[in-house]
């Protein structure tokens, strides 16, 4: 029989295993709230830090990049609600960062080395990460596309940064998955430890939502089990 209706459980396993989910709201940030907060329970957080983002004409992409990579541990999942979109762009791209790890993986080059140091321009914290880190469901990238607050390490020979970056940056533009083209209402839930992000450019007021579960530095809803 077919069953239209998605339970928690089904939420749960496409996090886990698509590496993301979506879930329909009223685009006011209450309603977007009680429907992060509940998926949120299901999923073992026990609470979230939530922060509305307005933003107008920004003709620059947002790099790739996994959440808070300033952090030893990054965060496990967020989600980004849209109260309002973008007239023109402003689409949130997904990466799957398994498949991008698979396919470095088997080049020639030893990508196992890799590490990048990461800070911010936001805060004093930093972190050092595995480009190739080792997941529930196989290897994983953990990346920022190349800024100045990157620093790489354990680069094998015969490979400079640039060349690194390539063949990641190449191995990302393979593994694309979704080109999400907000409707206000629109809550997207991403497993950070799977998935890699990007925004693209936009014309116009995009006002948002995030929510980013167990952030250590920000705890704005309690979630009770
Ligand atoms: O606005 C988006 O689509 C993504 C925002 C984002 O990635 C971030 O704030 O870290
Ligand atoms: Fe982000």
């Amino acid at each position: 029989m077919l069953t239209l209706t998605r339970t928690l459980n089904d939420l749960a396993e496409d996090l886990h295993i698509r590496g993301y989910t979506l879930i329909r709201a009223e685009p006011e940030p209450e309603a977007m709230t009680a429907a992060a907060s509940v998926l949120g329970t299901h999923l073992g957080a026990r609470w979230m830090g939530s922060r509305t983002l307005t933003a107008k004409n920004d003709p620059t992409w947002l790099p790739r990049h996994t959440e808070q990579l300033d952090d030893q541990e990054p965060l496990r999942f967020f989600a980004l609600g849209c109260l309002i979109p973008a007239t023109e762009g402003g689409a949130t791209c997904l990466f799957d960062g398994r498949a991008a790890a698979r396919t470095l993986l088997a080049q020639q080059h030893r990508f196992t080395s890799v590490r990048i140091t990461y800070s911010t321009k936001w805060r004093p914290n930093k972190a050092t990460h595995p480009l190739i880190n080792p997941g529930v469901h196989g290897p994983a990238l953990r990346f920022r596309s190349k800024l100045e607050t990157n620093s790489v390490l354990g680069l094998p020979t015969g490979l400079s940064e640039d060349e690194m970056y390539g063949h990641v940056e190449s191995a990302l533009a393979e593994a694309v998955v979704l080109v999400h083209q907000w409707r206000a209402g629109d809550l997207l839930v991403v497993n950070n430890r799977a998935m890699i992000h990007a925004r693209q450019p936009f014309n116009g007021t995009r006002r948002m939502i995030r929510f980013r579960y167990d952030d250590p530095h920000y705890r704005t809803v309690t979630l009770k089990p």
